[in-house]
């Protein structure tokens, strides 16, 4: 048994026995209440699901299997991958088992490669991608090994297994879509030789003489990879996934969960509205000029991308991280600047606004410049990005669930005329 399934074996084991004592001994202690605006509000706040890869507080952000997002921006996405499945970050042996399981899976069957170009040549990349996931569902061992009459207790190998064959096929995926979708030329031939992220960069085929790109890819790659449990994309594949439906349905579905302006999209229209401000002003606009700008936006009833949150209640240190790399890198760039200088002036605009809980930049607001500064310059394509890496999260959240023996999603609905009854009842 390879390295990473005997030590899960190992670790999911007592964690399942554990939980199922917990329910036996406490299942009926009340741990959340929910009133009328949370019913019409998304369930915002609402404590009804258990996710153990990663908590968001509102006054902290992600933190990975305890560790603080700060503490990780220096490793690689598998060795994340890594945490977020098993809770500890690997040893130098268990990183180059999980590494070898990924290139021993990374081959990509072709009928992938007749299917994308079968899609409209204007077809949104995300459509593409999703759709890349979802043709290779008659590879699922989860459904065969399930049409074989597994019992529950393989349930998470079953659904590693797909996790490990999907997540390994997915750089190639992308930087095909890439390549064919904004005719960038031929694709170019995956190296085993690489790393996960670093072959990523290679596909693309943009280019990378001083290590920058690479670097900063990795680190997106660590950035977007989860973030708890609740948000669209993660919720909707583990609904799907709940059903017993393999990873391969459960992730696409999740992932066009992600392709939303609301939630994953945001990145590439942040970076149009950031391109906008520049366009508009001739170059980087002066604090007062920006100020402006942000309101005709709000008054114009668009959002302002890249800033809010349904969680969070500060700035998103994951936005700090690439201001961060931005600040280092390419701090003379015009549109880094902007980034930067938004920054400074849309909190004050946002928190003028009495309705908007979070003022503070998200995830999204500062990805896209320093994609552009590197030249992948097409928006459309980011949200692809960011679901090579949240598929990390969604996957490692699937063969959580299946380990602790999850059951079906199924929380009540009800109708308008049942809530008027509880008024009326108070
Ligand atoms: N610009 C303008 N209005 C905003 C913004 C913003 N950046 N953020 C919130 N609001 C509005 C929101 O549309 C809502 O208006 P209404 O009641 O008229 O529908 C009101 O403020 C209250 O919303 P909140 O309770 O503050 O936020 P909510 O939890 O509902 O939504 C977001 C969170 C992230 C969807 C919201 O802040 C937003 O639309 N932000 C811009 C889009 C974005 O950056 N999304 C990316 C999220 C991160 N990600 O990567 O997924
Ligand atoms: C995410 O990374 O999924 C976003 O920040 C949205 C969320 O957490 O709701």
């Amino acid at each position: 048994m390879p390295i990473l399934q005997e030590k899960l074996a190992a670790i999911y084991a007592p964690q399942r026995d554990e939980i199922r004592q917990l329910l036996k001994e406490h299942g009926d202690q009340v741990v959340s209440q929910v009133t009328i605006k949370q019913v019409y509000g998304g369930m915002r706040g609402v404590k009804g699901l258990v996710c153990d890869t990663s908590v968001v507080p509102p006054d902290k952000g992600l933190i990975i299997r305890g560790i603080e997002l700060k503490e990780l921006t220096e490793k690689l996405p598998e060795e994340i991958y890594y945490l977020l499945l098993s809770g500890h970050l690997p040893n130098a042996e268990e990183l180059a088992d999980l590494q070898a399981q990924l290139k021993a899976n990374m081959n990509v069957p072709s009928y992938v490669w007749d299917v994308l170009s079968a899609m409209p040549a204007d077809s949104h990349p995300m459509a593409m991608f999703n759709t890349a996931i979802l043709c290779m569902q008659k590879e699922s061992i989860f459904a065969k090994r399930y049409n074989e009459g597994m019992t529950k207790d393989e349930y998470w190998d079953a659904t590693l297994a797909d996790a490990i064959a999907i997540v390994a096929k997915l750089p190639e995926i992308a930087a095909w879509i890439y390549r064919k979708r904004f005719g960038k030329g031929d694709p170019i031939a995956p190296n085993p030789d690489l790393d996960w992220s670093a072959n990523y960069v290679h596909m693309l085929g943009l280019g990378d003489p001083n290590g920058e790109f690479t670097k900063l890819m990795r680190l997106y790659l660590v950035l977007h990879s989860d973030h708890e449990g609740g948000n669209v994309s993660a919720y909707s594949a583990a609904t799907v996934n709940s059903a017993l439906s393999d990873l391969y349905y459960a992730l696409s579905a999740g992932l066009n969960g992600l392709a939303g302006p609301l939630h994953g999209l945001a990145n590439q229209e942040c970076l149009k509205w950031i391109i906008e401000v520049n366009e508009k002003f001739g170059g980087a606009p002066t604090p007062e000029e920006l100020e402006k700008f942000a309101w005709e936006t709000l008054e114009s009833g668009k959002v302002i991308p890249g800033y809010g949150h349904a969680v969070l209640r500060i700035t998103d240190p994951r936005f700090d991280a690439f201001l961060a790399f931005g600040k280092e890198y390419c701090g003379a760039d015009d549109v880094f600047k902007t980034v930067s200088n938004v920054f400074d002036v849309v909190p004050g605009v946002l928190r003028q606004v009495q309705k908007i809980a979070d003022p503070w930049p998200n995830v999204d607001a500062g990805s896209g410049a320093l994609l552009y500064h590197y030249g992948l310059t097409e928006f459309d394509y980011y949200t692809v990005l960011f679901s090579v890496s949240r598929a990390l999260g969604i996957t490692s959240q699937a063969v959580v669930a299946r380990a602790y023996g999850l059951p079906i999603t199924r929380p009540k609905s009800v109708p308008t005329t049942w809530v008027k009854g509880q008024i009326k009842s108070e």
